[in-house]
Parts: structure tokens; C-alpha cells; sequence
């Protein structure tokens, strides 16, 4: 599928989805207004809002898929996955109390995330080689934050919205490639004490590192991939919990330990 909209449209949507995330206030959806618009199209918006923020200081620290599970899918009404980046102010630490007021109506997803120690470029990458391009595997709780009202969107306006990225993060424990099964590890996900999801790795397109796969897949289709040393979210094994001010998340990893933080 190809770019249909002019490189202006382009920097003027990528300026509206990103003023929305930086003043921290929800936009409808922009296919909307551009109902025609192609994955190729939000692709471009995307990448031009990545391109604003290097300019302005801002380092990339990570990239993630997101819809990787049916689950999510079916939850958010969408047929296929997409990516996003990850910059450095996403970032919280384990057990921090976050700011409330710089989200929106922020949800949270347990995820596995992978760090590579090779380039990981082209089609048809296989989990096995995913895996052999692996440094790490972390726990890691993603903040997904749309910027699109209610939640309300297709998969054209998510993937311009960065894959509604805005918070992550990641747990103290890390472990190498081969010390467990990734499509067997159980997760269970705590609000305020009470066991709200649970799942294990396989809702992720079967084994997470499959996710990692797709994403090399789908930068190849903008000539792009993933470089050595990238930190890569491979996706929500839960469906998304939506949280408030005050709440406490809690996540225990199957052998890996807790993810914790709260909303102040
Ligand atoms: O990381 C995710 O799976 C989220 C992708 C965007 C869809 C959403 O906001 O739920
Ligand atoms: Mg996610």
C-alpha cells in the first residue's frame, strides 16, 4: 500500500497527533477526516512524529509491537498488529509512583521484552533466529496512553498515534534467551491488590519472539530494521486494564520476579 498524502498533510498530522500526547488531551480519530487514508500514510505521520522528537532532544531508547494478541485485537476491534517507538521520557522506573497528570486515560499490559545483540533485518525471520539475536529478556508493563477519544480508533489512526505509546516499565530482573520457554512463562496482573488478567506468552502471536519478527517484517516495508542493542516490547499478554489516580499495578513474571508502580 503506498503514501497518498502530500508531505504537508503528512508534518500537519504528525504536529496535531503529537501536540495531543505532549498537552495531554484526547483528539478524534484522524481518519475522520482522511478516510482514505493507507497504513503506508500513517506509517509517514508516525515516523515524522519520531523525527520531531529527535529534533527536539529526545532519545529513542526502544521500539515496541503492539495488537499482537487476539485478545487485544478483538479488544480494540482491529485485524492486524502494529509498532511504535519508544522515547526516553516514556520511560518509569520499577516501583516509582508516576504523575497521573501526564496521561490521559492511560492502560496498562503486561509485556516480554527482548533486547537484541545482532541486527535483525528483512522477511521471514524465524523465532529461532530472534532468539539467537537476543542479549536479554525482560519483564516489562507497558502505559498505553491513545490520544484518540475513548479509545476509539482503527488501525490506520493507532498506527499514526505511535501505537498509542506514552509509558513502560521495566523490571529489575532479566534473563537470557534460553532459560525459559516464552510461550509458556505465566503472568498474573494485580490492581490494588486484586488479580485482575493472567495469561502466559503464547497469547503473543504464539511465542513473543514471533512478535520481534513481525516488526523486522514490517520496517523492512519502509526499508528500516532493527538494529543490535534494541529494546523491543513485544506486546500485551493481557488485555488492556484501565487504571485511575491512586491505583498500585503489580505483575509477577513467572520466574521473573514483579513489576510494580502506582498513579499519584
Ligand atoms: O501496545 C499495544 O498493544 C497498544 C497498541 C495500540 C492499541 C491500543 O491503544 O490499545
Ligand atoms: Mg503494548
Amino acid at each position: 500500500m503506498s503514501i497518498t498524502l502530500d508531505q504537508a498533510t503528512i508534518a500537519s498530522l504528525a504536529e496535531h497527533v503529537e501536540n495531543a500526547e505532549l498537552e495531554c488531551r484526547e483528539i478524534l480519530k484522524i481518519t475522520d477526516d482522511y478516510p482514505n487514508m493507507t497504513f503506508a500514510d500513517a506509517t509517514a505521520i508516525q515516523w515524522e512524529i519520531r523525527r520531531r522528537k529527535l529534533e527536539r532532544g529526545n532519545k529513542l531508547v526502544g521500539l515496541k509491537m503492539g495488537l499482537t494478541s487476539w485478545a487485544k485485537m478483538s479488544q480494540m476491534g482491529v485485524e492486524k498488529p502494529c509498532y511504535g517507538f519508544l522515547m526516553d521520557y516514556f520511560s518509569e522506573a520499577d516501583g516509582a509512583a508516576i504523575d497521573w497528570d501526564q496521561y490521559i486515560h492511560p492502560k496498562v499490559e503486561a509485556e516480554i521484552a527482548f533486547v537484541t545483540n545482532k541486527d535483525l533485518r528483512g522477511r521471514s525471520i524465524t523465532v529461532e533466529e530472534v532468539l539467537d539475536a537476543t542479549e536479554l529478556v525482560v519483564p516489562a508493563v507497558e502505559i498505553i496512553d491513545s490520544r484518540y477519544k475513548d479509545f476509539k480508533f482503527d488501525l490506520t489512526s493507532v498506527m499514526a498515534d505511535n501505537s498509542s505509546s506514552r509509558g513502560f516499565v521495566v523490571g529489575s530482573h532479566a534473563a537470557g534467551p534460553g532459560d525459559f520457554d516464552w510461550s509458556t512463562l505465566g503472568v498474573v496482573m494485580e490492581k490494588n491488590g486484586k488479580i485482575v488478567e493472567l495469561g502466559a506468552g503464547a497469547a503473543v502471536l504464539d511465542h513473543p519472539a514471533a512478535s520481534v519478527a513481525m516488526l523486522a517484517d514490517m520496517l523492512a516495508d519502509v526499508d528500516e530494521y532493527i538494529p543490535a542493542g534494541t529494546f523491543v516490547m513485544t506486546g500485551g499478554i493481557t488485555a488492556a486494564v484501565l487504571v485511575e489516580k491512586g491505583d498500585c499495578i503489580n505483575v509477577r513474571y513467572q520466574g521473573l520476579g514483579n513489576v510494580g508502580f502506582s498513579f499519584v
